[in-house]
Parts: C-alpha cells; structure tokens; sequence
C-alpha cells in the first residue's frame, strides 16, 4: 500500500521542492505500507511523541505536525537514522515530543506522505490496562463465560468442568516406559496456556507474578483505590468489595497451580536422568511437597475447538524442581498480597510456598522433558534463578534470615541479570524486592540490579532504528513480551530515578507494539487502525472458521520471530524476512502469531503502570 499523497492546500514548500528537486532534496518512500509509522493509538500530551519516517533518503526532511483542519501546529526536520538491519530498510527519526496540543484529528507530513490522523491526550492505557487483564478471565478454563464478563462474542460454556487427573503412564517420546501414580488429582481451574488449553506451571507462575507485582507495586505506593484497581474496574464474578480484580484473577490460577502440588507422603515417579540424557530414568520417591510440571492431553487436540469438546483425559507431567520453585515463589508473593485481604488464604499460600521450596531442597535437579506429544516442553536446566527468586521471594514474605541466606548463597552463582523469560527468573527476585526497602540489604542490591539493566536497555534501544528496547538477538518466539518484560525493568527504574528518562523507554516499548514498527502493524487485538485480529487459538479462531470470535480486545500477538519458524506459514517465510518482518496475522502462524498467559500479563502491567504514570497538567 502506498501512503496517500499530502493534502494539497497543506504542502506548499513540499509542493515548491517537488517542482525542481534537487539530488538531496528528493526523498523516496518505502514502498510498501504506511511510510510514516507510529503508535496507532495516540500520544499522551506531555509525554514523548515520535514516528518513524520509512524512507531510503539521507538528508534531513522537514516534518509537519498539522491539526484537523490542516493547520501548522508544529514544524522541524526528522533525523536521519541509517540503516536498520533488523527492520530491513532506512528509517529517520520524527520527534514531535514538544508539541503539547490536545485533540483528534493530528497528522504528521514528511517526505510527500501524510500519516493516518492520530489524538493527542487521550491515550488509550486505562482501557487497554483493563482488556487485558480481562484476557486471562477470558482464558479461564472450567467456568463458563458470561458474556456480562466475557463480552458477548466471546462468552463461552466452559469446558473441562470436572477435571481429575493422574500421573502419565505408558511409552514416552524417549522409549522409556512410566508406570503412572496411585492418586488422582483436583485439577480443574486456572487459565488455558495461550492458542492451546495445555497448563504448564512455569509459565502460570512467571503470569501471576506479574498480576501479583502490580498489585503490589501500587499497594505500595498507595495507589489502589486512586486508580480504582480495588475491584471496581474489570467486573469478575465472585468479585467483593474492596477485593483487587487484579488478585482475584491471579487467584483463579494460583489456586489451580496449588492442586498440582504433590500430596504429603504420596509416591511419584520423576525422571532423576541429567538433563543430557537422551533417556528419561523414571525413579519412584516420596513426591511431597513437588509440583507437577504441567498438564495436558496425549496428542495436540484439533483448532478451532471449543472447550466443552476438549474431551480427551488430560495427564500429569512427573514433577520438577522448576515448576516447584515456581510455587513456591508465587504462593510467597501470595501470602504477602493477601495478608490482610484474606489471612486463611495467605496461611495456605505460604504453607504450600514452603512445602514446595523444601521438596526442592530435597530434589534439586528434577528438569522437564516432553515425555509425550500434545503440549509445550517448558524445559529449563538451569534453575538456579528459580532457587534464587524462591528464597527471596521467601524472605520478603517471611522476614527470615534463613532465606536470605540462601538467596545470598544462590545468587552468588549468577554471573549476570538476563531479560525475563518464563525460563529467567532473576529479575523478578529484584522486582519484588524493590518494593520491600525494610529489607534494606535485599533492597538495596535490587535498585542496583535494576538501574544498571535499565541503563542497558536503553543503550541498546537507542542502537535501534525503530527505538525500542529489544535487540535483534531477543526477536525469537514471543519478541512482543521480551519488549514488555524489558519494560518493566525501565519502569521500575524509574521509579526509583525519575531523572534518567525511563519511563520513554516505556513508552517505546508501547508505541513499537502499538504501530511503530516496520509492519504497521498493532499488535494488539482492538487497539490501532491495523490491528491483529486471526491469533493462534483454539476458540477465537476465526481466522480458521467465521462461526468463531475474532481476537478480543486487548490480547497480544506473540511477535515477530526469525529463530524458530517452525509453523507452516513461518516456514515459507524462512530466510525471506527481515527479523523484525517476520510475523504475519494468520491462525496457523503459533510461533509467530499466537497469545499467552505470559505475553498479556507484561502487557496488562506496562498499560496499567502508564496509565498511573501518566503527567497530568491542567
Ligand atoms: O496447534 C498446533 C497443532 O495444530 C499442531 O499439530 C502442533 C504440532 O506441533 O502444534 C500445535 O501448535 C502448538 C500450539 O497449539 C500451542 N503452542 C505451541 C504450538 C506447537 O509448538
Ligand atoms: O513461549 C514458548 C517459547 O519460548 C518456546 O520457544 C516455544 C517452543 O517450545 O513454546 C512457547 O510456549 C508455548 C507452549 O510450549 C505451549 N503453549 C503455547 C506457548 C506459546 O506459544
């Protein structure tokens, strides 16, 4: 698509440069899609606005920032930026950050293009902060949907409404044979993982955290009942007053990914092989206090299917040591946040917090394999970080020096802070105890940890043309939240120095999702004039069949990615793309183009922390 031609009446220089252009005068536009992107929502009046102008030309360009009616608001030159690898093509720089008018209707012109018309003022974060926190209501399994909560198109009967479950028995993927387990266990409840309804506690614990973080962040800041996240926001059912809507969706989760804990003084077989191994060695111990790894069908079940069709027996994965330390971690932050909401629930959470980081104690080297076909791995060999997050999360629940101690002990073996990742869990350990400055030492170690990741995260978004904090290494299956989780760190950061100019980089990371990027694209489901709308998912599948809903408002494409293209549609796409290119709004696209529980958690967190962020000025 080729960028409509500027309004006559408004383009007389551009008009008077195009009748005798000159060698550098002359400015080429990319030649497809917009060539002016930016976030397709808006700007906030007094924060940074900035576009990206597609062109391969070098020399400076004049930029206009006109009103509805076509008048100048503003006017200066773009920045040229050079060539951006991983976008594919040369970018130059529009910063229009000091115009402060209010309004609908604002274009930029540059180059002989004109943008689609944008607000100025109104931006759509307390909006977008609740759609996606009503994502994860939206992916609940075992309650049906009302549309009252759901959202007409996207109420639904609920599905795996009685589920009981036992340990995986028979032939694995790696020839070894399993005996199953003596016990059956409660497993209805939590949230489906993403495009499939398959419940993997890594990935649930890195989702609640995050649910959890926020609510405790602006707890802490006594934030709650001004921004109305005190449970007047996102309606849920079984919702009270003075109850956070952002807890009680954490708590649909956390209380599935307790029953997945292993019952005081039952066996289990576990595979004790290293993690080398190309055999599993099924091994039979006292399982108590373990988690089980996650929960899924024998083969992956059929897309679309609505859940009330999912009827094929669900199996338990063998425990291991990383879902455990992810329990516990979570239960801990748990019997924080509910201290006082609810003490009988706290006292569960932290009981069964404790029991999990003992079991792993006991069993420190349980890692997961895929044993059987029908779900995702989630394998992580390295689970130092989740002992290091467990133990502090622990201590700030607690106050016991034991666990410090361990923490100490844990991250003495960590050489550096990596991004967050369901599988890195580090900086989460930090993020938490940013929050608790009464332990000081724990506190103080965290405001470091996060200044200096901040600072390097901002170096590395300046490095890229399109401005924001991911660098092309990290543009692999689920980019969209590698940019959230990094996001995180800068808000953090700026909480603790607001000089630094954090929080742009948070709003980068927005605008990139939002529309600032080489495809034009949101890649947010309701939010933008190009918005994806045909994810990877077993009910909003109507990319698949029109008898079912689109994507809801306020869910999150996974992103791009040009490291595991192992879907159809990325296959074809392999080598043909530049990384940053390498996505396309197709159902069939899952490494690409699928939504999760731990993409929109980051999501919900980065909307809700600008909407409360935001400079207000009358
Ligand atoms: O839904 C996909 C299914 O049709 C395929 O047979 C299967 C084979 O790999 O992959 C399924 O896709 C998974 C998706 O539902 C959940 N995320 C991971 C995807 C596979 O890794
Ligand atoms: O997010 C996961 C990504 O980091 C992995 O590379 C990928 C392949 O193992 O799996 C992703 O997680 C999927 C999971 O395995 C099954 N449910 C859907 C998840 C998102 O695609």
């Amino acid at each position: 698509m080729i960028s409509p031609a500027p309004v006559a009446a408004l383009s007389l220089v551009l008009a008077s440069e195009a009748v005798a252009p000159s060698a550098d005068q002359t400015c080429t536009l990319a030649p497809e899609r917009s060539a002016i992107v930016m976030n397709q929502t808006g700007f906030e009046r007094f924060g940074p606005k900035f576009a990206v102008l597609r062109t391969e030309t070098e020399a400076a360009q004049i930029w206009r920032l006109l009103d509805t009616e076509g008048a100048l608001v503003e006017t200066g030159q773009t920045r040229p930026a050079g060539f951006d690898a991983s976008a594919g093509e040369s970018v130059h720089h529009i910063d229009f950050s000091e115009a402060t008018p209010v309004g609908d209707g604002f274009r930029i012109e540059a180059c002989g293009a004109q943008s689609r018309a944008f607000p100025i003022g109104s931006p759509s974060y307390a909006g977008l902060a609740e759609d996606s926190l009503r994502y994860f209501y939206r992916n609940r399994l075992g309650i049906d949907l009302k549309p009252e909560f759901a959202g007409t198109p996207w109420a639904r009967a609920g599905g795996f409404m009685t589920s009981r479950a036992t340990c995986f028995s028979g032939e694995d993927l790696t020839g070894t044979t399993w005996p199953g387990c003596g016990y059956t266990l409660d497993t209805s409840g939590g949230w489906a993982d993403a495009g499939d309804y398959g419940q993997y506690v890594v990935n649930g614990g890195v989702s609640v955290w995050t649910l959890h973080y926020v609510f405790e962040r602006f707890q802490s800041r006594g934030e709650l009942e001004g921004l109305d996240w005190d449970g007047a926001r996102v309606a849920l059912p079984n919702s009270r007053d003075g109850i956070s809507e952002i807890l009680l969706e954490a708590r649909w989760q956390l209380e599935f990914m307790l029953g997945l804990q292993v019952p005081d003084g039952a066996r289990v077989w576990v595979d004790t092989a290293p993690a080398s191994d190309d055999r599993s060695n099924p091994t039979e111990i006292d399982g108590s206090g373990l988690v089980h790894h996650k929960l899924h069908e024998r083969a992956w079940l059929p897309l679309p299917l609505l859940p009330e069709n999912a009827n094929e027996p669900r199996h338990l994965h063998p425990p291991s040591t990383a879902a455990t330390l992810n329990l516990a971690a979570v239960a801990a932050q748990c019997s924080r946040v509910w201290r006082e909401l609810d003490p009988d629930f706290a006292d569960r959470c932290l009981a069964g917090s404790e029991r999990a980081f003992e079991a792993a104690l006991r069993h420190p080297a349980l890692y997961a394999r895929n044993l059987f076909d029908g779900g995702g791995a989630y394998g992580d060999i390295n689970v130092t970080d989740e002992f290091y997050w467990a133990a502090t999360e622990l201590y700030l629940a607690t106050g016991e020096a034991h666990y410090r101690e361990l923490a100490d002990q844990y991250r003495a073996g960590m050489s550096h802070w990596r991004p967050i990742f369901w599988a890195s869990m580090e900086l989460l350990a930090e993020l938490s105890a940013q929050l608790h400055p009464d332990k000081e030492a724990t506190h103080d170690h965290a405001v470091r940890v996060i200044l200096d990741t901040a600072q390097d995260y901002q170096a590395q978004m300046e490095d890229t043309g399109y401005r924001y904090p991911l660098p092309p290494s990290d543009i692999t299956w689920g980019s969209n939240a590698g940019v959230l989780n990094r996001g995180l760190i800068l808000a953090a950061a700026h909480d603790v120095d607001p000089e630094q100019g954090f929080r742009d980089g948070v709003v980068n990371a927005m605008d990139y999702l939002l529309g600032r990027n080489p495809l034009d694209q949101s890649y947010v489901a309701g939010y933008g004039a190009r918005a994806m709308r045909h994810p990877h998912h077993r009910f909003w599948a109507e990319g698949a069949d029109p008898d079912f809903p689109p994507a809801p408002p306020g869910a999150l494409s996974g992103g791009p990615n040009f490291q595991i293209m192992t879907d159809s549609i990325a296959r074809d796409m392999q080598g043909q793309c530049a990384p940053q290119t390498c996505w396309v709004d197709h159902v069939d696209a899952f490494t690409m183009n699928e939504v999760a529980i731990n993409w929109n958690a980051p999501l919900f967190a980065i909307a809700a922390y600008l909407e409360a962020t935001q400079e207000r000025q009358d």
